[in-house]
């Protein structure tokens, strides 16, 4: 079994972020972000930190993919970050990631992604990369409320610590396992009342009051979108520059619905306006 949940404090700040698909330039402006928060911040990183946009993308559609891919730097520094901080930087997985530790190989960018960034890699890169994601979780948890998870996950999943006992490889996994797998990573928003009802199930099973999904894999040229009022994915990957968001939320407080992330304070954006 491997830990592949992991429960947050009540006390002191949380960043969360989602995909990057190998932008640098998000990435250190996070760095900063957590930087500023100071030592008693987490970070909660969900997914997707490899597979950027091919030449063809980044021609045809510069305002949204205007950036090099440095998926393998990304991979660099979020390593160097769990290792420097591995009670403060959680890194969840995300589908893209999977697919360089047993998961189905995407084809976003190029047919297949995994095998055109591993031709890109030394032995020790891959083996490095595939360290990371081999260790990463598939869901965090907060007492001020939240689960947070690359996709927004049906309502299969009866407690969160089955997640420990799912392997990566599908294979290896019985049928309750990779259903799960599969909706954890790849599920886009749910109804209200299918997020309502894995909420309350994970209320019940875990002790913490559980309200609000935060999770990535999504995307939305305006930077975020709330589904249900329980679900919120905050956009970097596929949002216009400007309208990049990531939350920060207060550890110590309690958010009850997807409306208490409020624009301009829990909900932020990662560039200034032009
Ligand atoms: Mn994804």
């Amino acid at each position: 079994m491997t830990a592949r949940h992991h429960i947050l404090p009540a006390h002191g700040a949380l960043l969360v972020s989602t995909d990057l698909h190998g932008n640098h330039e998000d990435l250190d402006r996070l760095v900063a972000v957590f930087t500023a928060l100071g030592p008693d911040a987490h970070w909660v990183i969900l997914g997707d930190l490899v597979h950027g946009p091919d030449d063809r993308a980044r021609r045809e559609e510069p305002t949204l993919y205007d950036w090099p891919d440095a998926s393998a730097r990304v991979v660099e520094t979020v390593a160097a970050l769990c290792e420097r901080h591995p009670a403060r930087v959680h890194l969840v997985l995300g589908n893209h990631d999977h697919g360089h530790v047993g998961g189905p190989h995407t084809a976003k960018f190029h047919r297949d992604e995994v095998a055109q960034l591993e031709g890109t890699l030394d032995e020790s890169s891959v083996r490095r990369l595939r360290a990371l994601f081999s260790d990463a979780l598939l869901a965090v948890a907060a007492p001020c409320g939240v689960l947070l998870t690359h996709g927004s996950p049906d309502d299969r999943l009866e407690r969160l610590d089955d997640l420990d006992r799912i392997a990566l490889h599908a294979a290896q996994n019985g049928p309750y396992e990779q259903h799960v797998l599969a909706s954890v990573l790849r599920s886009y928003g749910q109804p209200r009342e299918r997020t309502e009802r894995l909420l309350e199930k994970l209320r019940a099973t875990s002790g913490l009051d559980l309200r609000v999904v935060i999770h990535g894999h999504d995307r939305d040229e305006e930077g975020i979108f709330r589904e249900g009022g329980n679900q919120v994915c905050p956009v970097l990957f596929g949002a216009l520059r400007e309208h990049k968001r990531y939350v920060v939320l207060d550890l110590a407080a309690h958010y009850s619905s997807a409306d208490d992330l409020r624009e301009g304070i829990e909900v932020r954006r990662l560039y200034a306006a032009p």
